[in-house]
């Protein structure tokens, strides 16, 4: 299969230069400015940047339309001043008070109205920066308690409320970000097969695909690399946030391949295959500093991830593929393993 010879694009959003705080402790680090974290991405030679709806536009909810657009285009020349594009905006479909019970699948019907309107004016924004693609994490779509919800009819309203977006921009191009937990106990969409699954009812399928998110896929019980050859193999694997995890536990958006660098190089490795890059798409790093890290280097997980990516990178260009046809031919897996880990390692099989 060709490879992408192409450079790779990185982006990151501005949450992934955070405060520090958890559900257990307050923040430990300070706000940083936009305008400093634009710089850090331009230091650590990102290309991009990728946001919610109010990292651009602070309390969006009490925004007139003239506002938005004029907060937009401010974020959009800070952007242009920096050299950096904008990949994505997300609708923040998870913190308002309409959101409690659910986004476009809440059972009240205004909370569903506040959230399509939510997501048109994060389809404004995106427009205002110069983004085609709008990514839904759909947060809390789903339920704490099996009974409350019918899950077909939340998985219907989730595309109508997909459908209507794609009618209301006939450029824009919807990116669901599957997630199977956290913050609710059971997602209705949380696997990319989900997601592909659905995007094939919309009114129109060419236009929606998905972002995986190593960590997501990692809490279904999945292997990434796994998760990205399936979409790529349905022409639908538009971005991704590569991080990593360690297990069935929260969330934890380490840094990518910190805990387990063979199942990263097998997500770079598919990458590569697939020649991702090819029609645009991005390398998102959907990383958190750990709650340890001082203010001054609290931008370093952002580093390492980056630089993790390109030495696999490397691996991947440099694996002896005629010897690795050799022993799936002899169906000797013991000794591909071997290979792999030792070349990984940079030691002799
Ligand atoms: C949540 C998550 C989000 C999305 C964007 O787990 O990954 O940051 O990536 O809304
Ligand atoms: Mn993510």
């Amino acid at each position: 299969m060709a490879e992408y010879k192409g450079r790779y694009r990185f982006s990151f959003g501005p949450w992934n230069i955070d405060q520090g705080g958890d559900p257990f402790g307050p923040a430990v680090r300070k706000p940083e400015l936009l305008k400093k974290k634009m710089q850090v991405a331009r230091d650590l030679g990102f290309d991009g940047m990728q946001w919610h709806d109010d990292d651009v536009v602070e309390d969006l909810d009490k925004k007139t339309a003239a506002e938005i657009s004029k907060t937009s285009k401010r974020v959009k020349k800070m952007l242009d001043d920096h050299g950096l594009e904008a990949e994505f905006v997300a609708p923040r479909l998870w913190f308002a008070p309409e959101t409690v019970d659910g986004a476009y699948s809440n059972p009240d019907p205004k909370c569903r109205r506040y959230a399509i309107e939510r997501t048109k004016k994060c389809i404004d924004i995106a427009n205002a920066i110069g983004a085609r693609n709008i990514v839904l994490w759909l947060a809390r779509e789903g339920t704490y308690i099996r009974e409350s919800k019918v899950g077909r009819e939340g998985v219907l309203m989730i595309r109508d409320a997909i459908n209507t977006f794609l009618e209301y921009d006939p450029q824009v191009r919807i990116l669901i970000e599957p997630k199977p937990n956290e913050p609710v106990d059971s997602a209705l969409i949380p696997t990319i097969g989900h997601a592909i699954g659905l995007s094939y009812i919309t009114v129109d399928p060419r236009r929606v695909g998905g972002l995986i998110e190593s960590a997501h896929s990692i809490l279904a019980g999945l292997d990434p690399a796994d998760d990205m050859a399936y979409a790529l193999a349905h022409k639908k694997l538009w971005s991704v946030h590569l991080n990593d995890q360690g297990g069935l536990k929260f969330d934890e958006d380490k840094s990518f391949g910190s805990y387990n660098l063979r199942r990263a190089f097998n997500q770079v490795r598919v990458l590569e295959e697939a020649s991702y890059g090819r029609n645009g798409e991005w390398v998102g790093l959907d990383v958190k500093a750990m709650r340890t890290q001082k203010q001054a280097v609290a931008w370093k997980h952002l580093r390492n991830s980056k630089q993790t990516f390109m030495d696999l990178l490397e691996k991947v260009r440099t694996l002896d593929t005629k010897l690795e046809a050799q022993f799936k031919a002899q169906r000797d897996y013991e000794e591909l393993d071997r290979y792999i880990v030792a070349h990984l390692m940079g030691v002799k099989a």
